[in-house]
């Protein structure tokens, strides 16, 4: 079995219902299971700050899928929730991004491994803290080291 962190994000229609549920269609992907959620968070819009307030939330899988069979799965559970390809950092139904898959290091065109900006964005560290502090981000260190960076984004756990 392998570790994978997965971020929920989203601000259009009720966004913490949907989020709630997105835990539901991740538990049932085939070959996984959920093994930890964070709580919600209510967050400031980071990129085009013109859009409504996103909830945002991290979850743990227990997978035997490999990383790119992951990711259709998780692009798989954005299209059944509506998810519309509009502008990039835009408002979205739901938005699930892969973040880390063991330790694993990838730069595929359509999967880069860390998440090349997770460690910038409060919405993703702060409830990956919640769920796993000591966990290391390979060549970028700790958690831990990149929460003060962060520190000024609007965040409010739920
Ligand atoms: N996602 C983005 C862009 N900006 N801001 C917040 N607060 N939460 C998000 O999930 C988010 C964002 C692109 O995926
Ligand atoms: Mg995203
Ligand atoms: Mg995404």
């Amino acid at each position: 079995m392998n570790t994978a962190y997965v971020a929920l994000g989203a601000n259009l229609g009720d966004p913490a219902a949907t989020v709630l549920a997105a835990f539901g269609a991740l538990a049932n992907i085939s070959s996984s299971r959920i093994t930890q959620t964070s709580s919600l968070y209510r967050t400031a819009p980071v990129g085009i700050i013109e859009q409504p307030e996103f909830i945002n939330a991290v979850a743990r899988l227990e997978t035997s899928l490999p990383p790119e069979t992951l990711l259709d799965e998780l692009l798989d559970i954005e299209q059944r929730f509506g998810r519309i390809r509009g502008e990039r950092n835009g408002p979205r139904t739901l938005d699930l991004d892969l973040l880390l898959y063991d330790d694993l290091e990838l730069d595929l065109p359509r999967l880069t491994l860390p998440h090349p900006r997770l460690h910038l964005r409060a919405f993703v560290l702060l409830p990956l803290a919640e769920i796993a502090p000591h966990l290391s981000l390979a060549k970028r260190g700790t958690i831990a080291a990149w929460l003060p960076a962060v520190a000024n984004q609007g965040i409010i756990r739920l």
